[in-house]
């Protein structure tokens, strides 16, 4: 499919999604929200590509925020749909069988940060700046981020952020475990990519059941989680790609998983 927005592009089997708006400093008007929910649907149904990586086109911003120009003029009922639509993409990329990694490479603000914690992990350029502007704007976060942030941080810092809508530093967001590592912005999208190319290699249902397990058990009680963690683990057994990653272990070959 061809994307006005977004680019796409496959580096063997890891697809680089690029939101690709920098007149507006990629923010998310309808359209890219819809154009990003079918490129990651069709990412998720393409069996070539087995990561994603999600970043922003130009040095200055990954996303800064839905789009302001569009939001301006909405009433109740168009901000409950622009709101779950939004909310449709961060849901999709938790319940994708394909991890997802955000490079972060400038400004992560509102919409943009919730699609970047929507995100398994994040790596986020040194210039990089993120936080949640809303209530300067007079809303408040409607993508996911009053519930993920809290997860993610713990409250009190996730209070403190979205109350004053203060920016941090990347090197904050590192200190506070929103970001899994910073990297100069040169280096930034590569790193991802390695790290995409490392887990592409793997058993990616093995991939796909821990981070089904991880994520639904953050909902969950923890006998709950064991008990689902159980469930997937035992269900690997009936694949290939375990019979194969074992029997190379003890033939002391490197495993060539099908992702069957
Ligand atoms: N929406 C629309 N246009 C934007 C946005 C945005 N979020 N951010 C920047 N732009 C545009 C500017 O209007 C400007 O356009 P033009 O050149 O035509 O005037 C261009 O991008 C460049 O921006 P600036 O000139 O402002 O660049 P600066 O370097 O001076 O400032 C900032 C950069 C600090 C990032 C500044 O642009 C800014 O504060 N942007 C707004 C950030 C913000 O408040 N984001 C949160 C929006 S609210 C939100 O995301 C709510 C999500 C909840 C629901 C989502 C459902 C999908």
């Amino acid at each position: 499919m061809k994307y006005t927005n977004l680019l796409v592009e496959k580096r063997d089997a890891v697809a680089v999604l690029t939101v690709n708006r920098p007149k507006a400093l990629n923010s998310l008007n309808s359209e890219v929200i819809e154009e990003l929910l079918a490129a990651l649907t069709e990412i998720e149904g393409n069996a070539g590509l087995k990561v994603a990586v999600i970043t922003g086109s130009g040095e200055k911003a990954f996303v800064a925020g839905a789009d302001i120009a569009e939001m301006s003029g909405l009433n109740v009922q168009q901000a409950l749909a622009f709101s779950r639509k939004g909310q449709q993409v961060v849901n999709f990329i938790g319940r994708m069988t394909k991890p997802v990694i955000a490079a972060v490479n400038g400004f992560a603000l509102g919409g943009g940060l919730e699609l970047a914690l929507a995100c398994d992990f994040v790596y986020a350029a040194e210039s990089a700046k993120l936080g949640f502007p809303e209530v300067t704007l007079g809303i408040m976060p409607g993508f996911g981020g009053t519930q993920k942030l809290g997860r993610i941080i713990g409250r009190g810092r996730a209070n403190e952020l979205i109350f004053t809508g203060r920016l941090v530093t990347a090197a904050e967001a590192l200190d506070w475990g929103m970001v899994n590592g910073v990297l100069p912005g040169g280096e930034l999208l590569d790193r991802a990519i390695e790290m995409a190319t490392k887990i592409a290699g793997n058993g990616l249902l093995g991939v796909a059941g821990a981070k089904d397990a991880i994520r639904s058990g953050l909902d969950m009680g923890e006998a709950d989680g064991l008990n689902y963690e159980s469930v997937l683990f035992a269900s690997l057994f009936a694949s290939a790609d375990q019979k194969e990653g074992m029997q190379a272990f003890l033939d002391k070959r490197k495993a060539a998983f099908t992702g069957a």
